[in-house]
């Protein structure tokens, strides 16, 4: 376990899908004062700012992440703020704005502060050039601007580990399923969709992806894990992968995730109706490989697609 007896965490983009699950899971291992949530937006009643420290921030606003860092006396920054795929190609500016300036401003504060980073990266980065089964090292030329932002992101990373000794980690998640948030923005959001579709009176979904289309999959459980662990690695142990270590969990088509829908709530149905999202979907990979992940760190994912498919329709009826 990271020891932060001598500082706080912060986590900034934390009402998002991921900073959801990932501010209960740390306020769990720390204790809840121990973590900072953090945000653009302003979300009453949400998890994170209910049941520990919340705190406005803009990650572009160099001043307030420093003021933050020193009243809060931080010592790890979690930072999950961004533009996702489908959002980041109808505002391309943004996208580059808050995921490359916010990005620096958290690296520069880290170097300033003497702090760890987790910075996700993500399968985006990607594009047609990279196999089918992307591994570790191989072109990477993603065609959308997101992906662009976040190879941005990865080598900047590294600049700082190398040139200023900053302790960065990344991962670079595939399409994450989870209950606890709501999704919007992404590519892989369909994945998540489908569930509140199916539970609805209507039972119906309308994909915006083709049958067919297979991607990289996990289940945010799994995610967190992986997370908690890299971050937990020893820093000798992290390879030059440690700025986008690919993670790997199941890959899947709508089908198939229909498929074994249909096994629990057997009047669900599917249409496809593609849009423009097939197009970033067709320029990723089908599946990852992940050696370096499993050598340098032990990560082994755990969530097949029939537990996912459990888990989200038990929770989810819950909820
Ligand atoms: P999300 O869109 O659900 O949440 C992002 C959060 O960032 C939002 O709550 C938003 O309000 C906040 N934000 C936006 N602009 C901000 C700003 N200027 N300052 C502070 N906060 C700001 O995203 P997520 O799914 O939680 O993703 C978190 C990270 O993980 C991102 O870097 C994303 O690229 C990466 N990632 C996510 C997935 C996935 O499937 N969820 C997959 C791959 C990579
Ligand atoms: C998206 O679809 O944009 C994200 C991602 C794979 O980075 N879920």
């Amino acid at each position: 376990m990271v020891e932060c007896d001598d500082g706080r965490i912060l986590v900034t983009g934390a009402l998002g899908q991921i900073g959801t699950d990932l501010v209960q899971s740390l306020r769990e291992i720390y204790g809840s004062e121990m973590v900072i949530a953090s945000d653009i937006r302003e979300k009453p009643g949400h998890p994170c700012i209910i049941n520990g420290q919340y705190t406005n921030l803009d990650v572009l606003d160099k001043d307030r992440i420093s003021k933050i860092i020193r009243d809060f006396n931080i010592k790890i920054i979690y930072h999950l703020a961004a533009i996702l795929s489908a959002r980041g190609e109808e505002n391309p500016d943004l996208c580059e704005l808050i995921n490359v300036e916010g990005t620096r401003n958290i690296f520069d504060a880290a170097r300033e502060f003497d702090l760890r980073v987790f910075a996700p990266s993500s399968i985006a980065v990607f594009g047609p050039d990279a196999p089918k089964k992307a591994p570790q090292l191989t072109p990477l030329n993603p065609t959308t601007k997101y992906g662009m932002t976040k190879v941005d992101c990865e080598i900047l990373g590294m600049i700082y580990f190398e040139k200023y000794g900053v302790d960065i980690r990344g991962i670079r998640y595939p399409g994450l399923i989870s209950w606890k948030s709501p999704v919007s923005g992404g590519t892989t959001d369909y994945a998540v969709d489908i569930f509140h579709a199916a539970l609805s009176d209507e039972s119906k979904y309308e994909c915006f992806l083709s049958a067919e289309t297979r991607l990289p999959m996990m289940y945010m459980d799994d995610a967190i894990r992986a997370t908690i662990s890299l971050m937990d690695a020893p820093i000798n142990s992290l390879s030059s992968a440690r700025c986008g270590y690919n993670i790997s969990g199941l890959s899947f088509t709508p089908k198939e995730l229909v498929f074994e829908i249909n096994k629990k709530l057997p009047d669900f149905i599917c249409e496809y109706n593609p849009d423009i999202r097939q197009k970033y979907a067709n320029s990723w990979p089908d599946s990852i490989d992940d050696e370096f992940s499993r050598n340098d760190w032990g990560w082994k994912p755990e969530f097949d697609l029939e537990t996912i498919v459990n888990e989200m329709i038990t929770n989810l009826k819950k909820s």
